[in-house]
């Protein structure tokens, strides 16, 4: 078992250090991603997604088969690769940009259509790569490039809960949760559950991932990790997210 201090050992280490701005969210979450796949023993198995936005930089994160694809379009490209090799391990990573706005309809399609894959959604509740503009999870009030005064309902609704959402439309098939890169160890557990749940064939697994993006939130080290750990948890619940009995009722009802 790897400790939180080493490197995991599917990570490629001519990649390392790696490309993203220093406090970057992601680099945590694909920390705990490489020690749940080393923990698993699955690294000959398993075929990595990256989107566009800074997600892509992680091409070259894994010593993995890897495919980089466009806007969301990760998850149809590893649902397609798993359906032709269902032995293999289809891992689909993104932002919140690709995941829940320019590409959202694969999102849905795949949950409802419950395909055998892992989606990794990075929640940093902004376009990161591009310059900080107003994303599907950009929170109500928070100033991004496009929203200078704030986000407002009565503009741009209120932010996605992806999770929710894909667990109303996947129900007890699939897997959900939310993470964050303030507990590694929580999050790794999670991503484990997600990759056992794949490996079982149960069906799909979603797992967002809140993430710290302090280039554009122009943030320092302190308030980085205030906004992620005390705005973002007020709106993003973090934890497993389950179905109620009441819901089971009401999936089973004929009409
Ligand atoms: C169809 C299309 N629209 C817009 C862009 C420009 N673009 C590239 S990356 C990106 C933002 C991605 O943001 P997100 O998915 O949240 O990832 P992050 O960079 O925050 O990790 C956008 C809008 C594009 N490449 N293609
Ligand atoms: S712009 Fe934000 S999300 Fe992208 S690498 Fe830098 S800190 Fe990370």
């Amino acid at each position: 078992m790897n400790s939180l201090a080493q490197m995991p050992r599917c990570w490629r280490l001519a990649s390392k250090p790696h490309k993203f701005c220093p406090g970057c969210g992601h680099g945590l979450a694909l920390k705990a991603l490489g020690i749940a796949i080393d923990e698993l023993n699955i690294q000959n198995k398993v075929v990595f997604g990256c989107d566009i936005g800074c997600s892509l930089l992680a091409w070259d994160f894994f010593d993995v088969d890897t495919v980089q694809t466009h806007h969301g379009r990760t998850t149809p490209v590893i649902a397609g690769i798993k359906r032709a090799r269902p032995e293999v391990i289809g891992i689909a990573y993104m932002g919140d940009g690709g995941g829940y706005a320019i590409g959202s309809q694969h999102l849905v399609n795949a949950a409802s259509r419950n395909e055998k894959i892992t989606v990794i959604l990075i929640n940093n509740t902004n376009y990161g790569m591009t310059g900080g503009q107003m994303a599907p999870t950009t929170l109500l009030g928070q100033k991004t490039e496009t929203t200078p005064y704030g986000r407002t309902v009565e503009e741009a609704g209120f932010p996605t809960q992806g999770p929710e959402m894909v667990k109303a439309i996947a129900g007890e098939n699939a897997y959900v949760a939310r993470g964050t890169v303030a507990n590694v160890r929580q999050l790794k557990r999670f991503f484990l559950r997600a990759l056992e749940h794949q490996i079982a064939g149960k069906g799909f697994s979603f797992i967002e991932v809140l993430s710290s993006c302090p280039t554009n939130w122009r943030t320092n080290a302190r308030d980085t990790w205030k906004f992620l750990e005390e705005e973002m948890t007020k709106y993003f619940k973090v934890g497993e997210i389950g179905v109620t009995a009441a819901e089971k009722e009401v999936a089973a009802c004929p009409e």
